[in-house]
């Protein structure tokens, strides 16, 4: 008979030593809490990168770094972004929150999970052990062909971080798959599965098809450059462009893997703060299951001025994407519409990254127009571009979710008036450094050059850039001061602050080590809001006893027992017979 009352399967090991506990745990609350920790150390280290290369570009001339180093400047800050940051940051709030959304005592195959995670680091370690050996990878976040061809042993490490954290990337997919489709709450129909997790779904589904293609293409390079085949080399008989090919495959996917979990962040937190259900979910589905399709069916809008791809057929479905990318807004801006909106950080961050992911759109648009892109291919527009979609978008996406889900993490709330304090710093130092590289990209300054000449206004626009990048190094020491404060703070924080609707707060504050000691019968996409606000009939009997745990009143480690939520669960006819943790029946 189903049941919802889940009894910790192990004993926590008190005997051993807290290093000791994290070295080895496959919790994925704690793998999460690691996954987003090395991730902000990994961000911290490539903002310092960039703010290398701002103080370099603020004024023309070289002043303080010569042009190789440049060269593994911003190959590495692009490649730590990506890879290091973006990617383990939304794995790692995915890998704390997605089990928990989905009412289950822990992902698919804990092990590997933390297998997934350990080799972030280690990714990491490859990448920049690349100083070690007399230089760092050089040739840009791309690695064209035939300039990835030559460069020294960085580029073979750059290779090998690249295989191994692509490897990390496809076993994480693996288990988010298999704890989505698997894992599931009685109840928890596809349909009401909270809109992070389907993000998180379609990334994953991203990842398993995208990550395999470019792995190859890192292996080709690597035989080329160590065993002398020449799969990209012109000299001998290889093609190049056969390498941007494989690239972009893979490339122009991931930056829907990088965005896609930053709309899932932004789509729960928009109705809670505006009290009221999403507007649209099915469309919104649709739109996030489209994007991802059509995601495949672009990669050559990277290469329009290689003159050897069919330019209609790319630029048509470019422009395709922005249909189910404008739904979302629609999504958006109609469950903000007669809201009733409270504005604090979560909703800021949101209301920033809808604002900000605007423009990325729209620059991004103006790139999709060939005669355009030939203009400006390979300018400061493209920088603009990408880091209005990054940092507006992905950055943003983030720090909303970290305020929204902080409280559930640590326990404790994070303080309101540096948040706002933060945003302002990152929103105008965001629009500082990266609306004047537009200007510049249409006047034709190139991207990836040291140096560049005094024309008119490019000096001062080059110098506004630079404090913009000033301003959001400057706004990371509100939130790191936010979050020292608060970490030294008592856990006062309510199981449920923000009165949201998933099940990530219908348990305590952290969770337990076994997450759930009872769940809310699933009938809707939001079934804590059901749970609070209409509790009438079979709902009613699990309010009180449920309400002990969410009030945080019941004394820790001893599950309030549930024999009335029990019963409506096994006469419900929508649940399943399971065991959250268990086998799970999915719709
Ligand atoms: C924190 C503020 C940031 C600043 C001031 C900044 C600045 C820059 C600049 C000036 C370049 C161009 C270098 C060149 O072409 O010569 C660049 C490249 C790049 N940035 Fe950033 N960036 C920031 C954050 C980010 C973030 C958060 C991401 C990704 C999530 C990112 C991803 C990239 C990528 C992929 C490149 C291209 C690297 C390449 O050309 O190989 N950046 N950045
Ligand atoms: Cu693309």
């Amino acid at each position: 008979m189903a049941t919802t009352t889940l009894a910790p399967r192990a004993t926590t090991y008190r005997g051993r030593a807290w290093i000791y506990e994290w070295l080895t745990t496959t919790d994925h609350k704690k793998i999460g809490a690691m996954y987003i920790t090395t991730a902000f150390l990994f961000f911290l280290l490539g903002g310092i990168f960039a703010l290398v290369i701002r103080s370099e570009l603020a004024v023309p001339g070289v002043q303080f770094v010569d042009p190789e180093t440049y060269n593994q400047l911003f190959t590495i800050h692009g490649t730590t972004m990506i890879f290091l940051f973006v990617m383990p940051m939304m794995t790692g709030l995915a890998n704390y929150i997605v089990p928990l959304q989905v009412g289950s005592a822990d992902m698919a195959f804990p092990r590997i999970n933390a297998l997934s995670f350990w080799m972030v680091p280690f990714g990491g370690l490859l990448l920049f052990s690349g100083y070690a050996v007399g230089g760092a990878a050089n040739a840009g976040w791309t690695g064209y062909a035939p300039l990835s061809e030559q460069g020294g042993a960085g580029i073979d490490l750059w290779i090998a971080s690249l295989v191994l954290l692509g490897m990390s990337s496809v076993l994480g997919a693996i288990n988010f798959i298999a704890t989505i489709f698997k894992m599931r709450a009685p109840g928890m129909t596809l349909m009401r599965m909270p809109m992070f997790v389907w993000n998180t779904l379609v990334t994953s589904v991203l990842l398993l098809f995208s990550i395999p293609v470019v792995t190859s293409g890192l292996m080709m390079l690597f035989i080329d450059r160590n065993y002398g085949a020449g799969f990209f080399d012109p000299s001998q008989g290889g093609n190049p462009i056969l390498w941007q090919h494989v690239f972009w495959f893979f490339g122009h996917p991931e930056v829907y893997i990088l965005i896609l979990p930053a709309f899932g962040i932004v789509t729960e937190i928009v109705p809670v703060f505006s009290r009221k259900p999403l507007f649209g979910y099915k469309a919104f589905v649709l739109a996030t299951a489209a994007i991802g399709a059509l995601g495949f069916t672009v990669w050559a809008h990277h290469m329009f001025t290689t003159g050897a791809v069919y330019l209609p057929f790319f630029s048509f479905f470019t422009f395709l994407i922005a249909v189910p990318t404008g739904i979302k807004f629609f999504n958006w801006l109609g469950t903000m519409w007669r809201g009733k909106l409270s504005i604090k950080s979560p909703m800021l961050f949101s209301l920033g990254f809808i604002a900000l992911f605007l423009i990325g759109g729209l620059d991004g648009a103006f790139l999709a127009v060939v005669p355009f892109d030939f203009h400006v291919q390979d300018t400061y527009w493209v920088v603009s571009h990408l880091h209005y979609v990054l940092v507006a978008g992905a950055v943003f996406g983030i720090f909303a979710g970290l305020f929204y889900w902080f409280p559930k993490i640590t326990g404790r709330m994070l303080d309101e008036r540096l948040a706002v304090w933060q945003f302002w710093l990152l929103f105008i130092g965001t629009n500082l450094a990266f609306f004047p590289m537009h200007l510049l990209g249409l006047d034709g300054m190139i991207r990836r050059i040291v140096d560049y000449a005094a024309n008119p206004g490019w000096t001062e626009l080059n110098f506004l850039s630079t404090i913009g990048a000033f301003m959001i190094a400057i706004s990371v020491v509100p939130f790191l001061w936010n979050v020292f404060i608060t970490l030294r703070k008592p856990r006062t924080a309510p199981d449920d602050p923000w009165d949201a609707y998933t099940l990530e707060w219908a348990t305590t504050s952290p969770p337990p080590s076994y997450n759930f000691d009872a769940l809310p019968p699933v009938r809707s996409e939001r079934p804590l809001f059901d749970l609070k606000h209409r509790a009438d009939g079979a709902h009613a009997a699990a309010v009180p006893a449920l309400a002990s745990t969410t009030q945080g009143e019941s004394t820790p480690g001893e599950p309030p027992a549930l024999p009335e939520s029990t019963e409506a669960h096994a006469t419900d006819a929508e649940a399943g017979t399971s065991e959250p943790g268990g086998e799970g029946k999915s719709k």
